[in-house]
Formats: C-alpha cells, sequence, structure tokens
C-alpha cells in the first residue's frame, strides 16, 4: 500500500481514536465512537427493522413535509401529520404495531445512558431518522414524552452531520458539535428541554451507509 493515498473506508478508521466522554452540559455527555464496535450489528438490526415499518416522510401540523425520512420501533413509535405530533403505538401507515425493538439496540441505549449516568434507562420507543444530502432538522425541543426525567439516548452512524446544542429559548444561540459514525449523545436532566436540531447534511460517501446518516433516538415516551 506504500506509496498510495488512502481510501475513504481508511480514513474514516484513521480519524478515530477510540471511545471517549465528552461532557457538553449537566445532564449531557457525547460518547465519542461509543457504538462502533457494534456498527455492523446495529445497521442489520435497523434494516430489519426498515422491512417491516419503511421510512417515511411526515407532513407536520403546518403542512411541511419533512426532507428527513423516519420510522420507528418499539411500544410506541413517533408520528406527525396535519393533526399533531404524538406518539402512537400502531404505524399508520399499515394499522400494525411498530416493529420490537431489537435487543442490541435496547441494550446499547441501556449502557449508553449507565455510562452517562443514567441507569435503569428503559426506553420503550426509538423513533429513526434517515438523513440524505440536503436533509436538515429545524431547532426543535423534544416534549411529546410523558417522561422527561428520563433521557433521550441518540446514536448517529453513517455521514457526519453538525448538531445544534441550544437553550431554553428558541433564541439562544446554540453551539455547534460534529456527530460521526459511532457517536452517541446522552441528554437529560437540567438539558433535557433545550432546543436543537441538525444542520443541512453535506454531500459524502460512507463507507458503509454511502450517502446518508441514520441517527437513533432512544425515548421513554409512554
Ligand atoms: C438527529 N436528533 O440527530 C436528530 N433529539 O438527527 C434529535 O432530534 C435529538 O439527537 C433529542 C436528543 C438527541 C437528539
Ligand atoms: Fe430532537
Amino acid at each position: 500500500m506504500q506509496g498510495k493515498q488512502p481510501v475513504a473506508a481508511d480514513l474514516f478508521d484513521t480519524l478515530f481514536d477510540g471511545p471517549r466522554r465528552e461532557d457538553i452540559a449537566p445532564g449531557a455527555a457525547l460518547l465519542h465512537g461509543f457504538a462502533r464496535s457494534q456498527q455492523h450489528e446495529l445497521i442489520t438490526a435497523i434494516d430489519a427493522v426498515v422491512q417491516r415499518a419503511p421510512f417515511r416522510h411526515m407532513v407536520t401540523p403546518g403542512g411541511h413535509t419533512m426532507s428527513v425520512a423516519m420510522t420507528s420501533c418499539g411500544r410506541a413509535g413517533w408520528v406527525t401529520d396535519r393533526g399533531g405530533y404524538r406518539y402512537a403505538t400502531h404505524d399508520p401507515a399499515n394499522g400494525q404495531p411498530w416493529p420490537e425493538m431489537p435487543g442490541v439496540l435496547r441494550d446499547l441505549a441501556h449502557s449508553a445512558a449507565t455510562d452517562a449516568g443514567f441507569p435503569n434507562f428503559a426506553p420503550d420507543a426509538c423513533l429513526i431518522n434517515r438523513y440524505t444530502p440536503g436533509a436538515k432538522m429545524a431547532l426543535h425541543q423534544d416534549k411529546d414524552e410523558r417522561d422527561f426525567t428520563a433521557p433521550i439516548v441518540s446514536v448517529s452512524l453513517g455521514l457526519p452531520a453538525i448538531f445544534q446544542f441550544g437553550g431554553m429559548s428558541r433564541s439562544d444561540k446554540p453551539r455547534r458539535y460534529e456527530l460521526r459514525h459511532g457517536d452517541v449523545l446522552v441528554w437529560g436532566g437540567p438539558t433535557r428541554l433545550v432546543y436543537h436540531g441538525v444542520l443541512t447534511l453535506k454531500d459524502g460517501d460512507h463507507p458503509l451507509l454511502g450517502r446518508q446518516r441514520l441517527n437513533l433516538t432512544f425515548r421513554k415516551a409512554l
């Protein structure tokens, strides 16, 4: 290989310096690379969920079609339509219960939460977001869950994205963090309700996932 340019796969591996915890705010920790060792099992599990509950672009109450495609697994899934935002136990696309949360996903969420100081996290919902280049998520609060004492565990796979972490008011200037393949953000306690969003995804080609970013957010919703 001497004298050759590294290929993309080599670069992604070279830039990874092992799992590392970064405390970004009270109750919020960025666990760099935490999910990396399980990347293949996670992607296989996500594929199985998506077979039964395909990604779809939902329409917000304001009538906008979201650029991020979504699906869910677990006892509850997040849905939005002209009627509003809510958690539902059944997939409105087919009237069936959401697919069960795969064990590898549930266990990862539990161990990440424990690492960040939230033992006993038992999520009942996992929202799966798919970003393709150009997709973004505007600043929002996650407040449709019933239990704000539980944290949210967020897993990023595929292309990197810039995450905006704001304050309790929409006008608070957000800080920016890059979320890369395998990073896990755990977020609860005093910052559970802060505004946050994702900037427009830049194009790229991830060695495992190609031109997309997948994000899993685990919540105690019901
Ligand atoms: C995303 N994440 O990263 C969207 N919400 O694609 C979220 O909206 C989010 O990552 C609450 C806590 C962590 C998150
Ligand atoms: Fe959110």
